[in-house]
């Protein structure tokens, strides 16, 4: 019995949810069977566990109450577990068909390599997941108090080092997830009938790792290689750098703790970059995952969810402490880190080849939003590429897809395929813009401050111009937006950030860096949208006269600190 179950300590509400919950049933399957259109509070924290989320459309909050008919036009989000963002033609078509006929038309290609639907209706729900399930993919612990989806680089190259590390995320997916059979009751089953499509877990009802109150927050995990980390690897609470030798991966150097939702007013909230923790070889990969949740679970805190994520148990008790506890829960010391650590960062962005004779091609989708209309038609190509050559997919942390298994002869096609569609080729995208990422915000997303992903491409635009007149639109630099703090883009360890704060209003942060190893800082608070590329005009200024050789935007900013930016933000009396 883990300490949570146990412990006579105050516990946060949705512990109490949790541990009544019967591993996750609640009363979701009586609710799903009422003619209501949206859930009770209880059952809310528990639908995330199956990858769903309540909302509202905010925009639709007016006419809804005018209506008279509720008062608000409730609607769901459903997001597809997707280990290394690894899938096939036929199930991105599926989630197409899904968007357009029970969705709101679109779909997003997430920063954690996942897909999400928006605008489901709760009398919609259970199709909707069932389906996701029939293509052989789970929305499963894509949400709540468990591990997510699992991160890995997602390049096809035919090596010997990317099939092994995207492997290893799919054995940590499989073996963190959760065992309870709640959701095959609930989504898979046929209700009329009772007919099982799916039996899943065994017979006894048994979280053999989360135990019944499963984990104190979400729990995440990325892989990465020490050249290229494009699933910003210290952002997650569990990461794992893979250490190479000889073209073979012999182990990896995992690293502990890092996450970055922060509630501006709270301090005992911030943003934290993950600690180097030990080496471990690829036989121990997935035992110590299992090992550090089970760590997390029973040390965790309960009694607050703004402290309950993993950071924070590592900030207070040091790295030290953590490893100790790793070590005992698996049962052996493990040995320390190697010198390895990340050096490059590389999107997967344009043609590249595989090494089996094939091409992948990696195809820029801005902030990961597929819609089709007059101008630009993005679920359009892809229907049509997906039809026509069929490669696999892969989607990346940086909310594009790669199109994999391309054949010198079909290169043309794709390309034309893109264009037919209105649609940019990647190699047409400005380097800013290809580095930029922005999260939901509104109208789904309940927590959002200010607009995020339908305001990124109007920033963009500004921005381009800006360096182009400079000469600097060549430089390569992340630009991350959030319609809030809780940083879903990952705006606090890139070149610059956008937070949304207030309404309409960003916190500009500068200083991190495109590799993802360092968190920048505060530059600008409460600056208004239209603002914000002029505000940040004489520091690009500056970093065309003074940046050092080959010096990063993010670097440049970082070596001249808060002091020095400001003053030259400031215009001379
Ligand atoms: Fe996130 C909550 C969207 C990646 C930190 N995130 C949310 C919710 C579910 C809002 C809510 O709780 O009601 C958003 C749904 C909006 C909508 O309408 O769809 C949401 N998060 C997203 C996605 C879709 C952003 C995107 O545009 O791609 C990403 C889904 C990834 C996936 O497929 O699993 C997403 N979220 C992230 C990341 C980035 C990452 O994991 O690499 C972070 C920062 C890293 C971290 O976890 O610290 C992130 N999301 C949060 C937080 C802050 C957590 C914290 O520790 O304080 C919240 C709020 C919360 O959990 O209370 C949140
Ligand atoms: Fe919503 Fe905030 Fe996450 Fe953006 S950062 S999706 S606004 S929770």
């Amino acid at each position: 019995m883990s300490q949570a179950e146990t412990t006579t300590e105050k516990l946060s509400p949705v512990e109490g949810i949790k541990s009544a919950s019967r591993y996750l049933r609640g009363t979701i399957g009586e609710e799903l069977a009422k003619d209501s259109d949206h859930f009770g509070k209880d059952d809310l924290q528990l639908l995330k566990f199956h990858g769903t989320y309540q909302q509202d459309d905010r925009e639709a909050r007016g006419a809804a109450t005018e209506s008279g008919k509720s008062e608000k036009a409730y609607s769901f989000m459903v997001r597809s577990r997707i280990p290394a963002g690894i899938m096939t033609s036929e199930q991105l078509l599926a989630h197409l068909d899904l968007c357009d006929e029970i969705g709101n038309t679109t779909l997003k290609v997430t920063t954690r390599q996942g897909l999400q639907l928006h605008g489901i209706l709760k009398s919609d729900l259970r199709a909707c997941i069932k389906r996701i399930n029939d293509i052989q993919l789970s929305t499963l612990s894509a949400c709540g108090d468990v591990n997510r989806n699992v991160m890995a680089c997602p390049a096809p190259y035919r090596d010997n080092v990317r099939p092994v590390i995207q492997k290893l995320a799919y054995d940590i997916a499989m073996h963190l997830a959760p065992r309870t059979k709640a959701y095959y009751e609930l989504w898979l089953e046929d209700p009329e009938t009772g007919v099982k499509t799916l039996e899943g877990g065994s017979d006894e009802e048994f979280e053999p790792i989360y135990g019944k109150v499963y984990l104190p927050r979400k729990f995440k995990t990325a892989i990465a290689l020490a050249d290229d980390n494009c699933t910003d690897v210290y952002t997650n609470c569990l990461g794992y750098i893979a250490v190479v030798r000889d073209g073979q991966v012999i182990g990896y150097n995992v690293v502990v703790g890092g996450g970055l939702g922060v509630t501006p007013s709270a301090k005992k909230t911030f943003p934290r970059l993950a600690s180097r923790m030990a080496f471990v070889t690829n036989e121990q990969a997935v035992p110590i995952a299992e090992a550090v949740v089970k760590v997390q679970r029973d040390f965790g805190y309960r009694d607050d969810r703004k402290r309950a994520r993993l950071k924070y148990l590592i900030h207070d008790k040091g790295i030290e402490w953590f490893r100790s506890k790793v070590e005992e829960y698996y049962g052996a010391k493990l040995a320390d880190c190697t010198e390895d650590d990340v050096t490059e960062h590389n999107d997967h962005i344009g043609w590249d080849e595989q090494g089996d004779g094939r091409w992948f091609y990696g195809f820029n989708v801005e902030n990961g939003r597929l819609y089709d209309n007059e101008n630009r038609a993005w679920k359009a190509a892809l229907r049509d590429i997906c039809t026509e050559l069929q490669p696999e997919i892969r989607l990346t942390a940086h909310q594009s897809i790669i199109f994999c298994n391309i054949e010198e002869k079909d290169k043309a096609r794709l390309s034309s395929l893109i264009k037919k569609r209105g649609l940019p080729l990647s190699e047409e995208i400005s380097n800013v813009r290809r580095w930029s990422i922005a999260c939901v915000a509104l109208p789904t997303c309940g927590l959002s401050i200010t607009e995020s992903e339908r305001v990124m491409p109007q920033v963009m635009d500004e921005m381009e111009k800006v360096l182009l007149e400079l000469g600097l639109d060549k430089e390569l630099f992340t630009v991350r937006m959030t319609g809030c703090p809780n940083g879903c883009a990952r705006p606090y360890n890139s070149d610059i950030g956008f937070v949304g704060k207030a309404k309409g209003k960003y916190t500009i942060f500068v200083g991190g860096t495109r590799l993802g190893t360092r968190l920048g800082f505060i530059f600008k608070d409460l600056i208004p949208l239209e603002e914000l590329v002029t505000t940040l005009r004489p520091l690009f200024e500056k970093f065309k006269s003074d940046r050092q050789e080959s010096e990063s935007f993010g670097d440049f900013c970082a070596r001249a600190g808060l002091e020095q930016l400001l003053a030259w933000s400031t215009p001379s009396a």
